[in-house]
Formats: C-alpha cells, sequence, structure tokens
C-alpha cells in the first residue's frame, strides 16, 4: 500500500489503483489535509462554497430497497407518500431557494426510474427553474439515453445518480438493481452532454476498503463528475441501517480529502450527514476539499442545518457563497457580522436592521 509520490497530486487521472487510494487513506491525517488543500487551491477558489437546495417533487412509496432509504415502500418509516407536486409549487420553492441564496436547484424523486408522462411535467419544472436562473439539477433513478435527451432538453444542467458504495459492497446494501445499472444511466447523462452528479454514503457497514473502492471507481469513470455528493448516512428508525455504527469523524474528513485528491476539479459536496456533525467538523471537511453543501432546512425528507444556523458557520469561517457561472462571487464579511450567505442586498437589510 503505497500513496503516489505527492508531487503528483493534483493530476486530472483515470488510473488509479486500490493501492494507491489506500495509501491516501493511510496518510497522516495533517498531512492528508495539507495536501488536499493544496490541491484544492490549485483547482478552485478558496474559502468558497458552492450551495444547493434540494426538493422532494415525489416522495416515498419506492419499490426499491435501498436499505438505508426512508423512502422504499418495503420499510416502516412512517413517512407519508407524496404524488408528484404541481409545476407551480415547485417553481415558487425554487424561487424561496433563489431567495435564500443557492444557485443550484435539485428536484428529487422516489423513483426507480420515470415514466413517460411523469417525466413530462419533470421536463416543464425544470424548464420554469432554469427561467428563474438558477443551475438544474434532477435525481430520478434510472434513465435511458432517450429520457437523458429529454431532460437536457428542457434545460437540465446535473443529473444525480449516485454509485452510494463499492460494487463489492453493493450487493448488501441493495438488490433490486446493479451496480452496472447505476454505470449505464451515468453513460446516458453524459452522452446527453448533461453534467454528472455522482458521489455515495459513508456509515453503510463498508469497510475501509469498499471506501477507498468507491472513490476509486469514482475517479477512474471516463470523466470525473463535475460534482461529487459525499454523504453521511442519515439513519432513518425502520430502514434496515437504523442502529449502525456510526462514521469515526475523521474518517469522514478522510474520505472527502480523498475525493478531493483523485477529482481535482470536481465540486466536492458535504452533504447529507451534516445536521449531526458539529462546525468544527465541518470547518474540517472543507479544509479537506469540500466546497459544496446543501443549503435549506430540508434535505428530501430528512433535516439540515436550517439557513440561519449555516450564514453563521459561513461568517465564522469566512466563507462565501460561489455564484453562477459568469457572475461575481458573494462575499460573506464576518466583519458585517450578519452571517448571511444569500445574494440578496434586500435580505442584508432586513437581518441588519
Ligand atoms: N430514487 C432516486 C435514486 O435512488 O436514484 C433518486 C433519489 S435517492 C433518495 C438519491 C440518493 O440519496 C441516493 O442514491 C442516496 O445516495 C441518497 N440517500 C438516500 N437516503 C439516504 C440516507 N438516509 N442517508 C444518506 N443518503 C441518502
Ligand atoms: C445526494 O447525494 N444526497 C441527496 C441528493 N443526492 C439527492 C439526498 C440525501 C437524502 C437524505 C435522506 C432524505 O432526506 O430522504
Ligand atoms: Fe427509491 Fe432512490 Fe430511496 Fe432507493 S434511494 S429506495 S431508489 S428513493
Amino acid at each position: 500500500m503505497s500513496a503516489p509520490n505527492s508531487m503528483l497530486y493534483g493530476a486530472i487521472r483515470h488510473d488509479w489503483t486500490l493501492a494507491q487510494v489506500q495509501g491516501l487513506f493511510a496518510l497522516p491525517l495533517l498531512d492528508l489535509l495539507l495536501h488536499a488543500q493544496r490541491v484544492h487551491r490549485e483547482h478552485h477558489e478558496p474559502n468558497t462554497v458552492q450551495l444547493s437546495t434540494l426538493l422532494s417533487i415525489k416522495t416515498g412509496a419506492c419499490p426499491e430497497d435501498c436499505a438505508y432509504c426512508p423512502q422504499s415502500v418495503r420499510y416502516e418509516t412512517g413517512l407519508e407518500p407524496e404524488a408528484l407536486l404541481e409545476i407551480a409549487a415547485v417553481r415558487e420553492r425554487a424561487e424561496r431557494a433563489k431567495a435564500a441564496g443557492a444557485t443550484r436547484f435539485c428536484m428529487g424523486a422516489a423513483y426507480r426510474s420515470p415514466k413517460a408522462r411523469e417525466l413530462k411535467v419533470i421536463a416543464a419544472m425544470i424548464h420554469e427553474v432554469h427561467a428563474l436562473g438558477l443551475e438544474t439539477c434532477a435525481t430520478l433513478g434510472m434513465l435511458t439515453p432517450e429520457q437523458a435527451r429529454e431532460l437536457k432538453a428542457a434545460g437540465l444542467d446535473y443529473y444525480n445518480h449516485n454509485l452510494d458504495t463499492s460494487p463489492e459492497f453493493y450487493g448488501e446494501i441493495i438488490t433490486t438493481r446493479t451496480y452496472q445499472d447505476r454505470l449505464d444511466t451515468l453513460e446516458a447523462v453524459r452522452a446527453a452532454d448533461l453534467k454528472v452528479c455522482c458521489g455515495g454514503i459513508l456509515g453503510l457497514g463498508e469497510s475501509p476498503a469498499d471506501r477507498a473502492s468507491l472513490l476509486l471507481t469514482l475517479a477512474n469513470l471516463p470523466e470525473h463528475p463535475e460534482s461529487v455528493p459525499i454523504n453521511q448516512l442519515v439513519q432513518v428508525e425502520g430502514t434496515p441501517l437504523a442502529g449502525s455504527a456510526p462514521v469515526d469523524p475523521f474518517d469522514f474528513v478522510r474520505a472527502i480529502a480523498v475525493a478531493r485528491l483523485l477529482m481535482p476539479r470536481s465540486h466536492v459536496r458535504l452533504s447529507a450527514g451534516r445536521e449531526a456533525m458539529s462546525d468544527e467538523l465541518q470547518a474540517l471537511c472543507f479544509m479537506a476539499g469540500a466546497n459544496s453543501i446543501f443549503y435549506g432546512e430540508k434535505l428530501l425528507t430528512t433535516g439540515n442545518p436550517d439557513v440561519e444556523r449555516d450564514r453563521r458557520l459561513f461568517a465564522r469561517l469566512g466563507l462565501r457563497s460561489e455564484a453562477r457561472l459568469g457572475e461575481a462571487d458573494v462575499p460573506v464579511s464576518p466583519a458585517a457580522g450578519s452571517g448571511c450567505a444569500c445574494a440578496h442586498a434586500e435580505h442584508h437589510a432586513e437581518t441588519t436592521a
């Protein structure tokens, strides 16, 4: 097990070996953080974090058996299923997310794969959100190449489809679709010229080798995903994984740092699980190269830190929100004391009054 020469860190590669990735995980934490932050600064604006807001546009009653997921019809989680939302309701939520400072709006649906008539409605939602000037993202399960093209034509920028875990451990977590099904959807998404958002979850009971293998698989895709969400399992009572051993926080930080080193240009998103994390742990994740978060009180069905807490966190750390392409980044002056990560002067006037 040996990490590559540190002079090579930051190269865009698709030929990593498992031993090399395990070598990165084995580095002393502070060395790993240093390398990751150095590579981060070669490719990204420092102290700048991209803000995505999630909305569940169709909730629960999903036929799949993903062992972590509160939305599977197979588990008694007490979740109230909801049909596909109205287009106007989605537009209104997107407007609110934009006003709060988000630059990307991600619509999630509890489908194995969307049906033709559902996709038509979702395409109309994407069109509306795109027209607001937000980046659009959707996560709807498996897609055919034609479906991916339909979403692209509607104005979709990103498609989220996670590998979730290593190919070796995958069968322990999901039996209703294969790893290859996921890779096929990712290929269809790329072929439609959509940007890829693809990552995984830590805390499923996977081994250290599985974590290395998940990141290796992501890094050795033909192109690195533009966004790499690293989720920490949100344990939901009633799912098979409720009560799993929690992830050691430093191991979570290590996974972020290794993702940063393997995929230097990608946005690495500190995703689900932040509600249970201290500000100090999140700061370490940003140090390790995370430069994107889910922003807003809710993920899909579970909680996320509220906007005020995130604004305070940004102010305490001197972080600012990344703007949409072509616009200036939004400074958040800790000295101003508002702690606001939002892009709107009128909001500052409200919060500092
Ligand atoms: N149904 C679609 C699918 O699975 O492709 C889209 C929605 S699904 C909820 C999107 C992703 O959310 C999953 O792939 C998984 O990575 C993540 N996720 C779901 N439940 C989670 C949980 N309890 N904790 C952390 N991440 C979770
Ligand atoms: C991703 O990687 N994480 C998000 C998003 N992509 C769709 C979902 C997290 C879901 C957490 C559990 C829930 O809120 O239902
Ligand atoms: Fe369904 Fe997606 Fe949840 Fe799996 S992760 S049960 S496919 S909503």
